[in-house]
């Protein structure tokens, strides 16, 4: 058996035979990591011992924290965590709140004392905590008072959950108050690098939710790739964006990557596109994570802010449609980076750097990672040909205790549920979720494609497009529209729709059923539910 510092080895025990498991890569010589790490010590104590200690890691409206700061927050919840809750390394630690410093200071205490962290996304109900925690075999939980409420409903169902504290309380036994008690030192427990770190549940639509295991190796791995080769981050930057930490693009993009190279990052608990823009301005924001609609938003205002310290924008999650890289293009100047991760993967794989963006393409397998294109025998296809997106790197898909590991992973590949085309220079072409083709009168219709074309139209706001059954056609596309204030919810408005359609792709794609709505139905991660579209 391989070194371990975990005495709880459930989430070792239920990690899926290695003969399921992903072809794993380590080529690039950034992620040939010691046999043991911890990613806290990477990614929060290091910065400190080299002499950035005085430097900001996280800043909020309400005002700053330096390294040294969240290093000693981090170490005394550590300790607070094994000598008052009793936490042995290797047992799960559910971690909930919105991005704000305490979260923050929470995740890394969890890394140093050996726990495993399961983050779940704030807005998660009673019964969808419940099936995490009991999925998990979750011990401890830490805990943003504001979401209490939740937590209290799903504990008669969670026997193994036995010690629970809040944070941003004001009672004596809060996390506040007893980290105020605990000695300002831990020693991080020496994880092995193939220790786990965290298990991330997926954003599923449907059925019981998958909980992905990632090592303290794959955290410190996904800052390595992404960050250096695509995003080019430095110590100067200050980061800004929407996702949640609870989500691994989030945990990436709002902790880990500014970490990593001793920047900041400013977290807010809640945006809108205007908080995002005047956020911006207010902290002179350089690199900037969100949803692709979040960026569709900012273009329509961002006239009105300062947005000239902003560098990078990263933009994943879902397909970035051209008309939304083209109108923030023109409104900002700057050329979305657009990436896919997954949270198999734990974070982005496909990307490009402004200067080698192709339109339409997400871009190519970055530096560390290996993709491909496979037909339904797993053959790869031919550059040009439509089939299921395949990668492979240093991070992969291991579920936890979970016969759909055999969905993902196929002959050594990662295999997303994504349908794709690669061209002769390797970009690759989104096309839709594989089981969000839409299939009409014969013909594969991708309807990002048609959303792409209608957001084209100047009356567009936001749309879906879906199949809708049909007496006669079997299956028809169907466009929700939101429209942009002011535009006329008219049948002549719906014929226009079709038409400006034909007009810029093959006029058989276009939408023969037009509604108009007045919002779409959304994940809180910005992902369109195309499943709820489909059945209204
Ligand atoms: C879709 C995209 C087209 C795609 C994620 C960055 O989204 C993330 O993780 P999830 O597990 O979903 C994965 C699926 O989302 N998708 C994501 N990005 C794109 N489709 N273009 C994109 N740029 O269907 C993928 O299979 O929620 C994204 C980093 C970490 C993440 N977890």
């Amino acid at each position: 058996m391989n070194y371990t510092a975990h005495t709880d080895t459930f989430a070792r025990d239920n990690l899926p035979p290695k003969s399921d498991w992903p072809e794993f890569v380590f080529e690039l010589p950034e992620v040939k990591y010691p046999g043991r790490m911890n990613c806290a010590t990477e990614l929060l104590d290091k910065p400190v011992t080299r002499g950035y200690g005085h430097r900001i890691a996280l800043r909020t409206p309400d005002g700053e924290c330096t390294y040294t700061q969240l290093f000693t927050q981090a170490n005394r919840i550590a300790n607070l965590l094994v000598r008052d809750m009793g936490l042995k390394p290797g047992n799960r630690v559910l971690l909930r709140g919105p991005n704000n410093p305490m979260m923050a200071a929470c995740w890394f205490a969890v890394m140093k004392a050996g726990g495993i962290c399961v983050a779940t996304m704030p807005l998660l109900r009673a019964k969808e905590l419940t099936d995490v925690v009991n999925k998990a075999e979750i011990t401890h939980a830490l805990c943003d008072k504001r979401l209490q409420e939740e937590l209290d409903l799903a504990m008669p169902a969670c026997p193994t959950l036995a010690s629970v504290k809040y944070w941003y309380d004001e009672s004596a036994t809060s996390v506040d108050s007893l980290a105020m008690r605990q000695p300002l030192w831990f020693t991080n427990v020496a994880t092995a690098a193939d220790d786990v770190a965290l298990i991330a549940f997926t954003s599923g639509t449907t059925g019981k939710p998958k909980g992905t295991v990632h090592f303290h190796r794959d955290v410190v791995a996904m800052c390595d790739l992404f960050p250096r080769s695509i995003l080019k981050a430095t110590k100067d930057d200050v980061f800004v964006g929407t996702p949640p930490i609870a989500f691994t693009f989030g945990l990436g993009g709002m902790l880990c990557f500014p970490l990593r190279v001793g920047a900041s990052t400013v977290l807010v608990e809640k945006h809108t596109p205007e908080t995002l823009l005047q956020t911006i301005g207010r902290f002179q924001a350089t690199v900037c994570f969100a949803a692709p609609v979040m960026y569709r938003q900012m273009a329509a205002m961002a006239a009105r802010y300062d947005l000239s310290s902003l560098r990078k924008c990263v933009s994943a999650g879902e397909a970035l449609p051209d008309a939304t890289r083209q109108a923030f293009k023109e409104a900002t100047g700057i050329e979305i980076i657009d990436g896919i991760g997954s949270t198999e993967m734990i974070h982005i794989f496909i990307s490009h750097t402004p200067e080698r963006v192709r339109r339409g393409a997400t871009g190519y397998a970055i530096p560390g990672y290996q993709a491909t294109v496979l037909d339904a025998d797993g053959n790869v296809c031919p550059p040009g040909q439509v089939g299921r997106l395949a990668v492979k790197g240093p991070t992969g898909c291991r579920y936890l205790a979970d016969d759909r590991q055999e969905n993902y992973v196929q002959n050594g590949w990662n295999v997303t549920g994504d349908a794709y085309l690669m061209d002769r220079d390797g970009y690759f072409f989104y096309q839709a979720r594989t089981d969000d083709m839409i299939i009409s009168a014969g013909y594969n219709i991708a309807g990002p494609e048609v959303e792409d074309a209608l957001l084209k139209h100047p009356a567009v706001a936001e749309c879906g497009v879906v199949g809708a059954p049909d007496s006669d056609r079997g299956t028809i596309v169907k466009a929700f529209v939101l429209l942009k204030p002011g535009s006329d919810k008219s049948d002549e408005m719906k014929k226009a729709l079709q038409e400006h359609v034909k007009k810029i792709i093959a006029p058989y794609k276009y939408p023969r059923a037009v509604e108009f709505v007045d919002t779409l139905p959304r994940t809180e991660t910005g992902k369109l539910q195309r499943f709820k579209l489909r059945l209204s």
